[in-house]
Parts: C-alpha cells; sequence; structure tokens
C-alpha cells in the first residue's frame, strides 16, 4: 500500500466507490486553478471588447466569476474542457504522485490516463435556461460512455472538486455496490446518456458523495452516479480524469492514452505536454462524426467515410 489502507482498497472493491479526503494539497491544484482564472480572463477581456458583457468583475473568486460572465453572455462556458483547452498544469496534475499512489493500490503499478476526462464548471441551475440546471448528469455508469471493448478493463473515474462538492452545489450521488452487478442497459435522454428506466437498480439508497476540495471520489466503470443540482450562487469546478492498467482497452480506441506511471518499464511513461496536445489534434479531425457512448447499436456508431469504419485500419 502506497497511499490508501486495506480498508479503503476493501471498500473501493465492495462498493465500488471510495472517497478520499485531503488526497491532494492545494497548492497541487493551485496551477490548474491559475491557468483557469487566466484563460478565462482572457476571454472576458476579449468579450468586453466586442461588446459582449459590460462587467468584467475581475475581482471576483474562481467560484463565482464565471457565473457572473455567464449571466452576461452564456458562451464564456463553451469549450472550456481538458481537450479543448489542454493546459500544461492540467496535464502535468494527471502525473501528481498523490493521486496516482492511490491508483496504483487499486488497479496497480501499470497506469495509463484513459482519454475520457472532464473539468466541469457546473454553474448555479438559476442562471441557465434549462429547468434541470446546466451539468446536471442523469444517473448512469461510465462504462456507458465507451465502446463495450473497454467492458473487462479496470477503468477507475477519480472525481475531483476544485471547491468543496456539497449536496447544495451539485455534488454527486452514487449508488454502492452495483459495480459486482455490472453493465446496466443505458438509452439517451434530453439530459443524456442514462441508466434505462426498467434496469434501474431497486431498493437501494443512494449515497451523497459530498466531499471537500482536495478530495477524490474513486468509482468503478459500474457505479452508477448522477450531479445533483447546483442550488446556490457559486460555480462547481470539478475535474474527473480516468486511469486504467495499462494495455486494456480504453473504450475510445479512436482517441490516444498515455502511460502515467511503470515499474516495469518507466521509460514508457508519456510525460510530455507537447506530444500530448499534438496527438490530441491528430486524434480529433479522424474520430470526426464517431459516436463516442454505446447509446446506438455499433454499426450505426462510425461514419462509412472515416478512417475508423470497417475495412479501414482502425474497427472492425
Ligand atoms: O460532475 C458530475 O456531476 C458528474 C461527473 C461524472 O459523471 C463523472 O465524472 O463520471
Ligand atoms: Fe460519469
Amino acid at each position: 500500500m502506497k497511499r490508501l489502507t486495506c480498508d479503503q482498497v476493501e471498500t473501493f472493491r465492495r462498493d465500488g466507490i471510495l472517497i478520499v479526503e485531503h488526497l491532494v494539497t492545494d497548492d497541487d491544484l493551485a496551477p490548474i486553478i491559475r491557468a483557469m482564472e487566466k484563460l478565462i480572463d482572457d476571454r472576458a477581456r476579449t468579450y468586453h471588447r466586442e461588446g459582449r458583457i459590460h462587467d468584467l468583475h475581475q475581482d471576483e473568486p474562481f467560484d463565482r466569476r464565471l457565473a457572473s460572465l455567464y449571466a452576461q453572455d452564456h458562451a464564456i462556458i463553451d469549450r472550456l474542457d481538458i481537450v479543448d483547452t489542454r493546459l500544461r498544469p492540467l496535464f502535468e496534475f494527471h502525473f501528481n504522485e498523490r493521486l496516482l499512489d492511490a491508483v496504483e493500490d487499486l488497479i496497480g503499478p501499470e497506469i495509463t490516463i484513459n482519454p475520457i476526462e472532464h473539468i466541469r464548471p457546473k454553474i448555479p441551475a438559476a442562471l441557465t435556461d434549462d429547468p434541470n440546471g446546466y451539468e446536471n448528469v442523469p444517473w448512469h455508469q461510465d462504462a456507458a460512455v465507451t465502446w463495450e471493448e473497454a467492458d473487462e478493463s479496470e477503468i477507475v473515474t477519480c472525481w475531483l472538486p476544485l471547491v468543496d462538492a456539497t449536496p447544495e452545489n451539485g455534488c454527486m450521488r452514487v449508488i454502492p455496490g452495483i459495480n459486482r452487478v455490472g453493465y446496466l442497459e443505458h438509452e439517451a435522454s434530453d439530459m443524456g446518456t442514462t441508466i434505462r428506466p426498467d434496469v434501474f437498480p431497486a431498493h437501494v439508497e443512494p449515497m451523497t458523495a459530498a466531499c471537500g476540495k482536495g478530495a477524490s471520489v474513486f468509482m468503478s466503470r459500474f457505479t452508477p452516479h448522477q450531479g445533483l443540482m447546483n442550488r446556490t450562487d457559486c460555480v462547481r469546478w470539478s475535474l474527473d480524469l480516468r486511469y486504467q492498467p495499462t494495455g486494456e482497452p480504453t473504450g475510445r480506441p479512436f482517441f490516444p492514452a498515455f502511460v502515467a506511471r511503470s515499474e516495469a518499464d518507466p521509460d514508457s511513461v508519456e510525460r510530455d505536454h507537447d506530444a500530448w496536445s499534438r496527438r490530441w489534434d491528430e486524434a480529433l479531425p479522424k474520430a470526426r462524426g464517431i459516436h463516442w457512448h454505446r447509446t446506438l447499436p455499433p454499426e450505426q456508431r462510425v461514419p462509412p467515410d472515416s478512417p475508423f469504419a470497417t475495412g479501414h485500419d482502425g474497427i472492425h
């Protein structure tokens, strides 16, 4: 054990959910927050020059400023995700020793960064036009956002709030124990990919995954979870990263995966921000039009002219 106790590992195996408070420090997260603040500031200044917003709210804190800007122009939150912004501190965070030590305790020392990852600013529901609130992710298992090739891959979701996550600002709820049941059928809904009502686990008590900044919520790929509505006037910022044993399918074969840690072959670690960004640049045009989730039958997921269509060099 490098970071977790035997009890914590046992809890994860049994329940498919483990919340570890104080796993990373404020100093670990500060470079990501600073880089995001700078990006938002630059964007706000551009919008201001263009007359799209009238107030920069430059003295507001990280958990508030984006909401004030969003109230003036909803587009301010577009394309802020990890793959859009490719912030260097975010890339570096994939190699955080405290996080990787915990992941190693869960899946072993050969660790790959799965390409499914997000930074999510959950805007106050009261500001959005959507009655359900923005980023109110419906009940799902993360396996549903991968292709079936990853059903046996031990992908672990690491959900890290960048501000304290509470029931009021829209923390997650999770259902423990279903990880031992396996995959539940999902369907597309207005809110996003969600567990089909007829297979939704009956007689189960969801657990509220409230946790402080610095915590990580670890979930298995079969752990049902949802995001609660953000009823506050602040932004619930969070990061969700996924790691898996190296060599196992990622569930998104058209996107790049990177080795984060290796005991057997330390030289295989790919800690190169430029290479990461370049490989995303190469992958995204080739992946255009591909359906990432499994809510469509396999034969309808890849457009016929895609390099990943059957008969080309990719998926068969
Ligand atoms: O951030 C949320 O509310 C939901 C996140 C989620 O579904 C995930 O990290 O897999
Ligand atoms: Fe999820």
